[in-house]
């Protein structure tokens, strides 16, 4: 069974050293799955590729694709087509580079998917999890009502998270039959929605793990009011057109 983790990375010099540390001598050897990481970088000009470039010298399953900045959406569709072209992955993992989701949860997710779960969702706003306590409380309203806002729209009152950017696909007969490029706002982080959506047309057989969002370690926040907008007026056109 082989995992790819899909790490989007733009200037997070300071802390993909670190993640790749964490990831590959504290957390995969406690999972039971041939896990690899695939660190999407938008040619970064704090040189983040040059230090994943430098741990892949003596790392097999550590991969970089590299190239211009096209956006959130677009990095993460490069990074799914190598893992199930190249890696011919099972499942493949969305997580952040800046340490806001806990490497930790990895192994749950993993055991959720061998236990036979087509889409693992680390949500923040199920029962237990939570959002960063040091988060401005305009960030954290417009973050609540903004989900409830999809989830009430969407009529999907069994999800509680719609825009969480922790979460595993199974490849084989879910992921693998979604038209990648044909996702919307892919220059957004908007695309998460659309992708969610489109998942859950494919299979129930769904598990959300609640998780704590941490707030970000290092660097700076990519995250801004536009991508709110564009989030809005994703969740719209799925209510009326559908796709
Ligand atoms: N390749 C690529 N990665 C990106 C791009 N925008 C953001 N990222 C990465 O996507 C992840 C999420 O971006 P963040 O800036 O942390 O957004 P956020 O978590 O909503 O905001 P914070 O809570 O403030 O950190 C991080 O690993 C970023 O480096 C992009 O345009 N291209
Ligand atoms: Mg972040």
């Amino acid at each position: 069974m082989l995992i790819a983790i899909i790490m989007p990375t733009y200037n997070e010099a300071a802390n993909i050293g670190d993640m790749i540390r964490v990831l590959f001598d504290e957390i995969f050897p406690l999972i039971d799955a041939d896990m690899h990481l695939v660190v999407v970088d938008d040619n970064s000009p704090d040189g983040t590729g040059k230090i994943v470039m430098k741990n892949m010298a003596t790392n097999d399953r550590l991969h970089l694709l590299q190239g211009e900045k096209k956006g959130l959406g677009y990095a993460y569709v490069r990074g799914f087509k190598f893992a199930i072209h190249k890696l011919c992955a099972d499942a493949v993992v969305e997580m952040d580079a800046d340490f806001q989701h806990d490497p930790s949860y990895l192994k749950d997710m993993a055991e959720a998917f061998k236990n036979g779960a087509d889409y693992v969702i680390g949500s923040r706003f199920a029962g237990g999890g939570s959002i960063p306590r040091e988060w401005s409380r305009h960030r954290k309203i417009i973050s609540i009502l903004g989900n409830r806002f999809a989830r009430w729209v969407l009529g999907l009152s069994s999800i509680h998270d719609m825009t969480t950017g922790f979460r595993l696909t199974r490849v084989k007969g879910v992921l693998d039959r979604i038209d990648l490029d044909g996702l919307m706002a892919l220059d957004r982080f908007a695309y998460k929605v659309d992708l969610l959506y489109k998942t859950l047309q494919l299979t129930e057989n769904v598990v959300e793990i609640p998780i704590h969002f941490a707030p970000r370690r290092m660097e700076k926040s990519k995250f801004n009011l536009m991508e709110l907008l564009i989030t809005y007026m994703v969740v719209m056109r799925l209510r009326f057109f559908g796709k």
